[in-house]
């Protein structure tokens, strides 16, 4: 039997660049040939007439599975993604934590059992560093040969997860020799393990003292001082998690400066405000994200950074966990699991307030939901395009339909939908995975998992010639 071959009829094709109506050849799972292709004969028709095709979504920033405070996140590689593949993305970028003193490889090993024929979509990683002396550098070198090349770094944390600025120093110049690329989260740990103590000992231990003892400046301070030390170390950064308007701005002086920094946000930062985390019974519980939950100034700045090009990608931080879960920290907010879900929403959202609200055209939409994570994650042209040669990983997008996000309808496995109720501008029809329908009428309906790994090159970012804005 020769490869399977489909036929994507008619559809308005949309990348971060192009935006013109023509049918897909796929062949083997990638895409052969783009034209009139009328009369063409093939294994499978899908008409995308009056539909809009744009390149799978690519979520840079995922935890499934993962333990986390004496507990796990209740989204493993099966319900994750297929949650994943029914709001459009085709390919999720998960973080495998280093174990504190164990070589970073060890526990790579392990997120790739976890993920191994259970994941619905395709899957990079990235490898968090918890603890890193010089004689763990070399390991650094050994990950981007196993197609691991990004890693990130916390300055929050300390005494667990936290490096010294030496160490993130230290780390950021072996990237410039290795190939590698560091991701940073930026947050003024020690300020914030002040305030906290203070907070818990004046018994002001609910929720929203999360938010309260993690403000906004703690965060710009770190981006600041990532940024600066990125630029002596002289190579490109990643921020993740980005959540306030200072932040936001600190990334559009850099860039002015011609200095390598990229930044992604996430949709709870662009629609979500830190009042949730009073909500009452202790449901403010289950928006304790870090960094947090932020007052509604903060939204338009970020909005506006994506819009510009400030920052260049959306990341969910997807973390769900049960209400039940979040009970340990009853008494004491620090106990309480960190993390929102999002995986399943993140494109439709970023359509609807993004597109369809005017703030950015469908071509930005792209970028920052597709095509700049996988520049940056080293997975383009493979990933992220629709051109002959790239994988067959395309969403056939219904502009005139609706979707209403609801607990009801969710596949993430999780008890409460943070965007409840909220009716969505577009539906997706259908999604493709290297050519195979996994999704028809906003249904997953693949027999098996059929999603594999995806090693990742070099990022973009380190070479000047290819502009990732
Ligand atoms: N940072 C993340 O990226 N995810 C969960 C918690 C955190 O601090
Ligand atoms: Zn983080
Ligand atoms: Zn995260």
């Amino acid at each position: 039997m020769g490869r399977v071959t489909t036929l994507v009829e008619g559809g308005r094709i949309v990348t971060a660049t192009d935006d013109y109506v023509a049918d897909i050849l796929i062949e083997g799972g990638r895409i052969r040939a783009i034209g009139d292709l009328a009369g063409t004969e093939a294994d499978e028709i899908i008409d995308a007439s009056g539909h809009v095709v744009f390149p799978g979504g690519i979520d840079p920033h995922t935890h499934l599975d993962t333990p986390v405070a004496g507990t796990v996140i209740s989204d493993d590689f099966d319900t994750g993604t297929r949650a994943a593949a029914v709001g459009g993305t085709t390919t999720i970028i998960d973080f495998a934590i280093q174990e504190k003193g164990a070589d970073p490889r060890s526990s790579l090993m392990r997120w790739h059992e976890m993920a191994e024929g259970k994941a619905a979509v395709d899957y990079a990683f990235h490898q968090i560093i918890t603890h890193l002396p010089d004689s763990l550098l070399p390991s650094l070198d050994g990950l981007v040969t196993e197609g691991v090349t990004s890693f990130k770094l916390f300055m929050a944390y300390p005494n667990v997860w936290m490096l010294d600025d030496g160490a993130i120093f230290k780390a950021m110049r072996r990237t410039a020799e290795n190939g590698g690329f560091i991701m940073l989260h930026c947050e003024n740990g020690y300020a914030i393990d002040a305030l906290v103590k203070e907070s818990l000992a004046r018994g002001d231990s609910d929720p929203i003292f999360h938010a309260r003892t993690r403000p906004s400046l703690a965060e710009d301070e770190a981006t600041r001082r990532g940024i600066a030390l990125a630029e002596m170390a002289g190579v490109p950064l990643y921020i993740v998690h980005m959540s306030s308007a200072g932040s936001a701005r600190a990334m559009a002086e850099a860039r002015e400066r011609g200095v390598r920094a990229y930044a992604e946000t996430c949709p709870h930062y662009l629609l979500l405000t830190d009042d949730r985390l009073a909500e009452p019974g202790f449901r403010g519980a289950q928006y304790v994200c870090s960094p947090p939950l932020r007052p509604a100034d903060h939204h338009e700045p970020l909005w506006n950074g994506l819009a510009a090009g400030d920052l260049q990608a959306v990341g969910t931080d997807h973390a769900p966990f049960f209400f039940e879960q979040r009970l340990v920290g009853k008494d004491d907010f620090t106990k309480i699991p960190n993390g929102l879900p999002g995986i399943e929403w993140r494109v439709g959202l970023l359509y609807h307030y993004g597109v369809a609200q005017g703030r950015f055209s469908l071509n930005r939409f792209v970028e920052i939901t597709s095509t700049n994570a996988a520049k940056l994650f080293g997975l383009h042209p493979r990933k992220g395009e629709i051109a002959p040669g790239s994988d067959a990983d395309l969403v056939v997008f219904d502009p005139a339909g609706s979707t209403e996000l609801s607990l009801a309808t969710q596949v993430t496995n999780c008890d409460y939908n943070p965007y409840e109720g909220m009716v969505l501008q577009g539906a997706i029809s259908a999604v493709l995975l290297r050519g195979r329908a996994i999704v028809r009428d906003g249904r997953y309906v693949a027999s098996r998992p059929v999603g594999s790994f995806v090693r990742s090159a070099e990022s973009a970012a380190l070479s000047s010639s290819t502009l990732v804005s």
